[in-house]
């Protein structure tokens, strides 16, 4: 071992020391991380140079790196057929950062993904309005724009542990119907003031143009009118057909299934329209036998991902990390407990921490060996707190399938497997 730890290498602003810079590790994690390492002096221990590939139009990942997202239907049924797949989850073991890469973007679909030629496609805009229009996708790439980094999560997320855990499943399987990226559209806003809506319109309906044709009613609240938008562009490029091309509404904060794809239509009313997607489906059947209708938005949740399901750790050094996200605003802290729940130490949040977005937490970790649990908690910055199960549990009992956030827990055994647990 030689005094040049990774962690010296690293290349940081020359005003901020050390310290600052690795957010305070103490002295005996940087030797922790350092005796781990293999010690080096020269280049011989790295190696050699090679030639290299034709550079291409196209840049694709290494060979060596396998990230793929998993297509999977109802709670428990895993390694179907893609035919029967309703969703494809992201890979949250195997990424880094706050933002989940294009392709690694979950996916529900309920009537697969239709092929729209962006010549043709159109955005109707009527109801409630002085002036209906019709805009193709050029008409909205002329308009103003925002760009926002959001996350989108569909109700279910989470759902394969509301009644049972299956010990031999992935953050993928557990948490992967959540995702963050960057979008790029025009505010609800903007289109509203377009179309002139009437003042007694507060209901809008947005209808997509895949065979499903899921619709959905959106109160007009400040909020909404404020932040939602009409994206064409995702993470700097055109939609990806799976998330809605060319157009899909984006909700910051609210239930996945609002963020309607391949948008053909916003329609201005004063009241819901019922649809069977708020009927029939997305309602929560509660403890005492009713239903809650228009839970809309998403709640404040954490998980670790790294280590999690069906990793395996040594003891020593392990660092800790995972993703924290609000429909409330901005997550404010992540505590972490190493010891199932009985003590918990605060994590560092990556930066910046964007409101209604993923941000990932760490922290440093000896693990001395013993068997034990791992489990995250968020709170957001308007004060909401990541339930544990049984508060959860307690406050909607086990009828309903939407909305799970309650705190995820890996149990570690005396081999270093990790695996997932109710508490
Ligand atoms: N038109 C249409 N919009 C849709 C859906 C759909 O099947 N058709 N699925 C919804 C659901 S249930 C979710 S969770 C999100 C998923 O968005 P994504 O596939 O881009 O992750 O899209 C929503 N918008
Ligand atoms: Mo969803």
């Amino acid at each position: 071992m030689t005094s040049k730890t990774p962690v010296e290498l690293l290349p940081r602003p020359a005003n901020v020391s050390r310290r600052g810079f690795v957010g305070g590790l103490s002295a005996g994690i940087l030797g922790a991380v350092a005796s781990e390492a293999a010690g080096a002096e020269t280049l011989a221990d790295v190696p050699d140079r090679g030639p290299g590939a034709d550079l291409s139009a196209h840049s694709e990942r290494s060979r060596f790196a396998k990230l793929d997202r998993i297509p999977e239907a109802t709670p428990g049924k895993r390694n179907v057929d893609p035919g029967d797949a309703i969703n494809s989850k992201t890979p949250h073991q195997k990424l880094v950062g706050n933002i989940t890469p294009t392709d690694l973007h979950y996916e529900r679909s309920h009537s697969g993904v239709p092929d729209i030629d962006p010549a043709q496609h159109r955005l109707l805009i009527h109801g409630m309005v002085q002036k209906p229009l019709v805009f193709s996708v050029e008409d909205l790439k002329r308009m103003p724009s925002v760009t926002r980094v959001v996350f989108i999560e569909c109700t279910g997320n989470g759902w394969e542990n509301w009644k049972k855990a299956d010990p031999d499943v992935t953050v993928q399987n557990t948490h992967g119907l959540v995702s963050t990226n960057e979008w790029t559209g025009v505010p609800l806003k903007f289109l509203i003031d377009l179309v002139a809506k009437d003042k007694g319109s507060n209901w809008m309906l947005a209808e997509g143009g895949d065979g499903a044709g899921v619709d959905r009613s959106i109160p007009l609240t400040d909020e909404i009118v404020n932040e939602a938008f009409v994206a064409y562009g995702q993470n700097g490029e055109p939609l990806r057909p799976a998330h809605g091309f060319p157009m899909r509404l984006v909700m910051p904060g609210f239930e996945g299934n609002l963020n309607i794809k391949w948008l053909r239509r916003l329609k201005f009313g004063s009241e819901p329209w019922m649809t069977r997607w708020e009927t029939a489906r997305y309602t929560q059947l509660l403890a005492n036998g009713k239903a809650r209708q228009f839970q809309l938005r998403m709640e404040t949740n954490s998980v670790i991902t790294q280590p999690s399901g069906m990793m395996q750790i040594q003891p020593g050094y392990n660092r800790i990390s995972g993703l924290a996200w609000s429909g409330h605003g901005k997550i404010a802290k992540v505590e972490i407990s190493t010891d199932g729940a009985k003590t918990w130490k605060p994590a560092q949040l990556s930066q910046p921490v964007l409101s209604k977005a993923q941000v990932r937490f760490q922290m440093d970790w000896v693990w001395d060996g013993k068997p034990t649990k791992i489990v995250s908690r968020s709170t957001d910055d308007q004060g909401n707190v990541q339930p544990d199960r049984q508060s959860f549990i307690a406050a909607m009992g086990t009828n309903a399938l939407f909305h799970y956030n309650a705190q995820q827990t890996w149990s570690i055994d005396e081999a270093g497997r990790v695996r997932n647990v109710l508490a």
